[in-house]
């Protein structure tokens, strides 16, 4: 096993419409695991670094406002190929082409009100898990059931 860390945000939709725990609950029982969590209202300047590849789009500012007006949850997740198969389970940006079955498919009908972030390379994961964790913030844990997760002789 080669795990990957990367970084998922519920946006303030999503904790104003009381999904944290519906969202959480999928990455968990993906089986991936929980290296990183907290609630925090996003500061300007840290939303500002996060959506930097974006700065000057039109979107750019009313997104900003979006992820800044009321809070946020960060969670940090880490698991074999923990970047692609996050967004996977996070679905589309557009929300004609987010799968049903997939968290912006099933809860999600705007592209800016689109309810979760996951970073999308291992450069931005690096990148991103840095903007909202302090390293000591992160936790080196065994999971108990990684042994049926990836173990090759069960
Ligand atoms: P994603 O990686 O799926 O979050 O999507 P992008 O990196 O393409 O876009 C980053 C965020 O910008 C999206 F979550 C939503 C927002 N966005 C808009 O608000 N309007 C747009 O037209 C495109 C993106």
């Amino acid at each position: 096993m080669n795990p990957e860390q990367t970084l998922v945000l519920i946006k303030p939709d999503g904790v104003q419409r009381g999904l944290i725990g519906e969202i959480i609950s999928r990455f968990e029982r993906k089986g991936l695991k929980l290296v990183g969590l907290k609630l925090l209202k996003l500061p300007r300047d840290r939303a500002d670094q996060l959506y930097a590849p974006h700065q000057g789009k039109f979107f750019y500012d009313y997104l900003i406002q979006f992820m800044t007006s009321t809070p946020i949850v960060a969670v940090a997740l880490e698991g074999q190929n923990a970047i692609e198969l996050v967004r996977l389970v996070n679905g589309a940006t557009r929300p004609v082409e987010s799968q049903p079955g997939s968290i912006r498919g099933d809860f999600s009908i705007d592209i800016t009100h689109n309810v979760v972030h996951a970073s999308d390379s291992p450069e931005n994961a690096e990148r991103e898990l840095n903007i909202l964790f302090d390293p000591s913030e992160l936790f080196d844990y065994p999971r108990i059931d990684e042994v049926i997760l990836y173990s090759p002789e069960l």
